[in-house]
């Protein structure tokens, strides 16, 4: 087995990530600005095939037309130079202090007017470089007092918000879609559509549905005690897994942004197993950007930066050797036929079978043996036993 990633692994990061300089709320940076050109240079160096960025991480907040035009030029010369792709571009909503209540749900209809026009510029330059996913991460869209927001005007405003953008892509003939990226709190004490089921129900209300999916990450929805194995099971389930961001996040409590693995490994087992094993004929069930948005520690230098990043895509790789063992193993294979998980795949009516030949169905209630089926164990925890091992390297 080789750890070393290649393009073909589709592993993408944020320029926000290796880039972060580790300011938190009780302490100062530990680390230099990164030079996004050299940031561009590394990761290729390390075997990743695209990196992401929001405007302000490439472009400094206010900056004139050319100097603008500079930064993103040298962005695209260090791109021709290694290869690596922009799948994935976002905007910044969330720290300039005129963001300070929100951009598209602010009470403040010029900070709304305002957080448009910054989104449909960085909309054209997303076009512009290829990218094929719009991430909205509305971190700023919330409150922390019930009395000051009118929830019901904030989710009207986020909608006109999202139907304004997806009109323009329309118009322009842009081959782009849009990723609603769920989070429970933090910045704001709660932010709008705070999980998976709650994007995914917006979704629903809105003029273009057909371009608007999700961007799920790990730590946020563990943040809030939830399944991401699940939830992104979810999301696949609706057409909806736009793109995902990968971290580690260990129970509730602050976004860890970990690097991918060092929290529930388990359930990052079985997320893998998922996208790598489980679509239809067993392949992949996902083949989008397999996308790191984690933050190298504060404890980290320079050095630490690159092992983290590295330390990502090798777990993901790990995962995906252990998981591949799994599925091969005749043991599990029996396993599974015991807990009868393939069972659930066929439906619970015949075919052509309806609700007067259930009615009619002696065996399904009259004669079903009630007592005798609740005895039967389904042999779960043996399963997950096997899964653990696999997991270990045991097996
Ligand atoms: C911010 C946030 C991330 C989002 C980024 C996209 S910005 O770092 O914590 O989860 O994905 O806006
Ligand atoms: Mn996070
Ligand atoms: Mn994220």
């Amino acid at each position: 087995m080789t750890l070393r990633p290649t393009p073909a692994d589709k592993f993408s990061f944020g320029l926000w990530t290796v880039g972060w300089q580790a300011r938190d709320p009780f302490g100062d940076a530990t680390r230099a600005a990164l030079d996004p050109v050299e940031a561009v240079h590394r990761l290729a160096e390390l075997g990743a095939y695209g990196i992401t960025f929001h405007d302000d991480d490439l472009i400094p907040f206010g900056a004139d037309a050319a100097t603008r035009d500079q930064h993103v030029a040298r962005f695209r010369t260090a791109l021709d130079e290694t290869g690596l792709v922009v799948p994935m571009v976002t905007t910044n909503l969330f720290t300039h202090p005129v963001f300070k209540d929100g951009g598209f749900t602010s009470n403040d209809r010029d900070v709304r007017r305002y957080a448009l026009r910054k989104v449909l510029r960085n909309v054209d330059l997303a076009a512009e470089l290829g990218a094929r996913t719009f991430v909205m991460w509305g971190g700023r869209e919330g409150a922390e007092y019930d009395v000051a927001k009118d929830i019901r005007a904030a989710l009207d405003r986020y909608r006109e918000a999202v139907d304004l953008l997806t009109q323009y892509v329309v118009d322009a003939g842009y081959d782009l879609r849009f990723a609603i990226e769920p989070k429970p709190n933090e910045p704001r004490g709660d932010i709008l559509l705070p999980t998976v089921g709650h994007a995914l129900a917006f979704i629903n209300e809105l003029a273009h549905p057909e371009l608007v999916g999700l961007n799920p990450e790990v730590g946020h929805e563990q943040m809030a005690g939830l399944n991401y194995a699940h939830g992104i099971a979810q999301a696949l389930w609706h057409g909806k897994l736009f793109h995902l961001d990968l971290n580690g996040q260990r129970g509730i409590k602050y976004d860890q942004d970990l690097v991918f693995g060092h929290g529930d490994l388990l359930n990052a087992f079985a997320l893998v197993d998922l996208l790598e094993n489980g679509g239809p004929g067993g392949g992949p069930a996902y083949d989008g950007p397999r996308h790191f948005d984690y933050k190298p520690s504060r404890t980290e230098d320079f050095a630490g930066v690159w092992a983290s990043a590295e330390a990502n895509m090798r777990t993901y790789l790990l995962l995906k050797e252990r998981a591949a063992a799994f599925r091969a193993d005749p043991e599990v294979a029996e396993a599974l036929a015991v807990s009868k998980v393939a069972e659930l795949a066929t439906p619970t009516l015949a075919a052509g079978e309806s609700c007067a030949d259930l009615l009619a169905d002696r065996s399904a209630f009259e004669d079903f043996d009630v007592d005798a089926v609740a005895a039967r164990g389904f042999g779960f925890v043996r399963l997950n036993q096997l899964a653990v091992e696999h997991l270990f390297g045991a097996r």
